[in-house]
């Protein structure tokens, strides 16, 4: 487990430290969640994919939202080690998820791409037939995850957490806005609305499914699941924007991905409607928005509200 000597205080707070550390507790649970057995292929495809890094933003979330409710623990240290025992699994899971949606979004029919993650896509490496299995098997294998590992809180919070990140990846979730996705393809005349439909349900569901299960797990009351909802559903569309903006503005290599690709399939997107200067401007109202949902958590919510300044200013 990576040192945890966050300071939780406003002005020692540093997020690039909490990031790291907690992306060394994300990833050593991830390495250990998939060992390769017969049929081997099919899980060094899953294993590709999921350790093949990526700036493990979902788990990192859930693990800060059980921590802002804090769970049955006393003191910030404790609440940190009491988030990695007992959402860790459910953490995972929606690594698992986001992975898989990232393989089967990258198939050829879908959004077609080579490069993911810095590396060639799961089918360039494993082929279309294996990528689509490893993805269904990450996707199985996150409720098992969930519900195999998860320890120490009452079975109707897992059940919740279950409901909730169903939810967020069925057709209410994920598959509904990237069905949209798929409808506006070489349309010049989507509207901000229907963009708006698409990333709350291709990218928001499942950010919104990472904090409000972390906070489930730790016993969060219907009123402080509520603010993180809207909290999540916020930071959400600020990070699609953002990624819309970075699509245009960074490289290939700084995104780990192909840059420019809506540009060159000529994809409305907030920018392409907005322009840039406006598109950030938008992001950085929701990440205002989303951080005054935190108000009444207190210095619990600084990683989280930390978090959401991340959202606009990454660059990659
Ligand atoms: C979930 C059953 C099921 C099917 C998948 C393909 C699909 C349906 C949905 C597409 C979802 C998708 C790829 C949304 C885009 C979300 C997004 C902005 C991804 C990039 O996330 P980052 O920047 O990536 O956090 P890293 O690599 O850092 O994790």
């Amino acid at each position: 487990m990576a040192q945890h000597t966050i300071d939780m205080s406003t002005n020692t707070f540093n997020l690039e430290n909490y990031l790291k550390a907690a992306k060394v507790d994300v990833e050593a649970a991830l390495d250990a969640s998939i060992q390769v057995v017969y049929p081997e292929k099919v899980y060094e495809a899953m294993r590709y994919s999921l350790m093949a890094g990526g700036k493990r933003l979902r788990p990192i979330l859930c693990l800060a939202a059980y921590e802002a409710i804090g769970g049955d623990s006393q003191g910030d240290a404790s609440r940190r080690d009491e988030a990695l025992r007992v959402a860790m699994p459910t953490a995972c899971a929606m690594e698992m998820v986001h992975t898989m949606s990232l393989i089967h979004d990258d198939l050829p029919a879908m959004d077609n791409d080579d490069y993911r993650r810095g590396k060639l896509t799961n089918h360039k490496v494993y082929g279309e037939d294996i990528a689509i299995l490893a993805g269904d098997a990450l996707l199985a294998y996150a409720f098992e995850f969930i519900a195999d590992r998860t320890a120490g809180v009452p079975a109707e919070r897992v059940i919740n957490v279950v409901k909730r990140l169903g939810h967020a990846i069925a057709a209410t979730g994920l598959v509904g806005g990237q069905v949209v996705d798929l409808e506006c393809e070489g349309k010049t005349d989507t509207t901000a609305e229907t963009l708006t439909f698409i990333h709350m349900h291709k990218t928001a569901a499942l950010l919104e499914a990472c904090v409000t299960c972390g906070a489930v797990l730790a016993g969060a009351s219907g009123a402080d699941l509520a603010k993180l909802s809207t909290y999540a559903q916020n930071i959400g569309l600020a990070f699609q924007i953002i990624d819309d903006i970075l699509d245009m503005t960074a490289t290939t290599e700084q995104l780990g991905k192909t840059a420019g690709k809506d540009v060159a399939a000529q994809k409305v997107t907030y920018p392409s409607l907005w322009g840039i200067p406006t598109s950030q401007q938008k992001a950085e109202e929701l990440v205002n928005t989303a951080k005054a949902e935190l108000q009444s958590f207190g210095s619990a919510a600084i990683p989280l509200m930390a978090l959401a300044d991340y959202i606009t200013a990454r660059d990659r």
